[in-house]
């Protein structure tokens, strides 16, 4: 019997460092103890291979503050995957120059707010403390985190400390308004003076966050080792192109110009950002998930190189999106997203994206579509992309295969799909009023529901790429 190499091949750890620098992979050479300047929240791939990275960039530049508490929400596995590792974990930068590994060496410690929420609290509180982010996805920003962050905070302002930045970089419309406002109600529940004291100490940025982050994949892990040499369970691939941009609203001013000078935009207003990134990135992502889905396409770079699809996703943001845009540089951001689509290393799964749609849609198509009517602009492929929705939700692709519907409304949407599966006009009926989704505004626009339904009905009747062929050529 074989030994799997799995179960025996040593990990990554600080010890390795010097022999993967050796193997010219670039590796943290910084100091990596001391207390955390950074909480973060979320220890997914998009951290790791996002704020962290900026972080790690910090502290190699010599500024000791921006070593990172990395808090999983939920999962003990990870959190306890990346302390086996001393933190460390590898991410493999690929663009069409080639690809390279690099190691991250901002986490230096974890932990599971599930598990050990005083501790979380305790470090929100700890002196050293500077900085909170977040990457909670969507569904996170309810009231239990803004008690979690209350009660942190109520200890700092006890312990008569500063007070945070506290960034949200999650894909939320006025991420930071929306964090402050769930902050200041808890707070507020806890304490009126405690909601004063974070008023006036701490500042609650809105940001705009970009870079592809695929979850890893086995073969993702294969390649990391082999690179490595030894195993690496956090390892991550990504794509070369990253963006943060952040308003200026600092708890420490200074803080502006130490972000900037680590490549981070500080702005005075992330809206036109924001929006562009949003509408243009994620609801193409979004529209192209679903059908992607539908249609048995597995990843986003398989969607985007069929010449239907390409011209589907420059049609929308060409026509239906982006005029409506403030961000002056929005057409040059397109064409660089038709590249960074079409990236095959990234193999970004479409059901990876349609996890938690039911969350993300509202800030990724209603805004657009309500723009594009008051606009006098084509809304065709938007409405395209809300029935390749409705047809996901089936949870059987053109194939026959059958897929999970990974939402938290998954199972309700699902029997709304289902109930009226034959029926478009019924299935619009049923999906399309949902103010969650589509706001108050668009479940009554009757032009709006019967573009939906025709598109839908065409889905039914010819099949995705059939009715797509069909929309491109009117
Ligand atoms: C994606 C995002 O999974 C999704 O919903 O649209 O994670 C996207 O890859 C990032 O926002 C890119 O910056």
């Amino acid at each position: 019997m074989t030994m799997k190499s799995a179960d025996t091949a040593a990990r990554l750890c600080s010890a390795c460092l010097p022999a993967l620098a050796a193997r010219g992979i670039t590796v943290p050479t910084h100091a990596r103890s001391g207390a955390p300047g950074v909480v973060h929240l979320g220890l997914g791939a998009f951290h790791r291979a996002h704020q962290a990275l900026v972080f790690d960039a910090l502290l190699q530049g010599g500024d000791a503050r921006w070593g990172v508490l990395g808090v999983a929400m939920r999962s003990a596995a990870l959190a306890d995957s990346l302390q086996a590792q001393d933190g460390l974990y590898a991410v493999q930068v690929a663009s069409s120059a080639g690809s390279q590994w690099q190691v991250g060496g901002a986490i230096w410690q974890t932990a599971v707010a599930a598990r050990e929420p005083a501790q979380v609290v305790q470090a929100i509180a700890a002196p050293s403390t500077r900085w909170l982010t977040l990457t909670v996805t969507e569904k996170g920003y309810g009231p239990e985190l803004g008690q979690l962050i209350a009660q942190g905070l109520a200890a700092r302002q006890t312990a008569g400390l500063p007070g945070l930045t506290i960034a949200s970089c999650d894909n939320l419309v006025g991420n930071g308004r929306q964090l402050q406002a769930l902050c200041m109600t808890a707070a507020k529940a806890l304490n009126p003076a405690l909601a004063d004291w974070v008023a006036g100490r701490c500042a609650f940025p809105n940001s705009m966050v970009d870079r592809i982050v695929p979850a890893a994949t086995p073969q993702r892990l294969a390649a990391a080792r082999e690179a490595l040499v030894v195993a690496d369970e956090a390892a991550l691939g990504t794509e070369a192109f990253w963006e943060w941009v952040i308003e200026r609203r600092f708890a420490d001013a200074a803080d502006g110009a130490v972000l900037a000078a680590a490549g981070v935009t500080v702005v005075d207003d992330v809206v036109p950002f924001e929006d562009a990134k949003l509408r243009l990135l994620n609801g193409s992502h979004t529209a192209m998930a679903c059908m992607g889905a539908v249609a048995g396409w597995p990843v986003i770079g398989e969607c985007i190189t069929k010449p239907a699809v390409r011209g589907f996703i420059h049609g929308l943001m060409t026509q239906e999106v982006g005029p409506q845009l403030a961000r002056p540089d929005w057409s040059a951001y397109r064409d660089a997203l038709l590249a960074r689509f079409a990236n095959p290393a990234l193999q970004h799964s479409v059901h990876q994206i349609a996890t938690d749609s039911s969350q993300k849609i509202p800030q990724r198509w209603p805004p657009s579509v309500l723009g594009a009517l008051r606009a006098g602009l084509p809304v065709e492929r938007l409405a395209f992309a809300a029935a390749a929705w409705m047809r996901y939700l089936r949870g059987t692709d053109e194939q026959g295969q059958a897929y999970a519907i990974v939402d938290p409304l998954g199972g309700e949407l699902q029997a709304l799909a289902l109930a009226h599966a034959g029926d478009a006009a019924a299935s619009v009926q049923a999906l399309g009023t949902l103010t969650a989704i589509w706001g108050e505004v668009l479940p009554r626009d009757q032009r709006w529901l019967a573009l939906v339904t025709r598109n839908l009905d065409e889905i039914n009747r010819l099949g995705l790429l059939g009715a797509l062929a069909k929309l491109q050529a009117e």
